[in-house]
């Protein structure tokens, strides 16, 4: 709990189908506030450094192609509860298994192409944000609704 910072990342399908400004507005409704944001194509390093965790799985080199395949948007967004929150807001990593309401239920059929990316934990979101984001691109400011988000 508290105030943290996540990344998260709207992938290649999200970008091609048109699903940015959705998946921006679900967040900024939220309340969240989002720090940082560029559209990026993907090196095959930073690609492989990302999913990193997952090297030696069947679908590590699939996933690396994936995310190659077309320019992502990259973000850091950063509230109460952040990380847990956007995963809930982003369902389970199967679209098939992730309930209507969330992005992958609304928007995906297949695993393979699911639309978002969101760290998973603290010590993830710290190593992504570093990954993907200079020091100098995060920026610092006050939402004029922050006031009226909490009690
Ligand atoms: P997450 O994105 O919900 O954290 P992870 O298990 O960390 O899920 O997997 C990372 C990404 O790898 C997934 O979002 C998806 O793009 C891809 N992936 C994971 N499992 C599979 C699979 O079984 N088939 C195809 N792609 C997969
Ligand atoms: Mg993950």
């Amino acid at each position: 709990m508290g105030v943290e910072r996540t990344f998260v990342m709207i992938k290649p399908d999200g970008v091609q189908r048109g699903l940015v400004g959705d998946i921006i507005t679900r967040f900024e409704r939220k309340g969240i506030k989002i720090i940082a944001m560029k559209m990026v194509s993907v090196s095959k390093e930073l690609a492989e450094k990302h999913y990193g965790i997952h090297k030696g799985k069947p679908f590590f080199a699939p996933t690396v192609k994936y995310i190659m395949s077309s320019p992502v948007v990259a973000m850091v967004l950063e509230g109460n509860n952040v990380i847990g929150m956007v995963r809930t807001m982003m369902g389970k990593t199967n679209p098939q298994d992730a309930r209507m309401g969330t992005i992958r239920g609304d928007f995906g059929q297949f695993i393979g192409r699911n639309i978002i990316h969101g760290s998973d934990g603290s010590d993830t979101a710290a190593f992504e944000i570093n990954l993907w984001f200079t020091a100098e691109e995060l920026t610092r400011y006050t939402r004029i609704d922050e006031k009226w988000l909490s009690e």
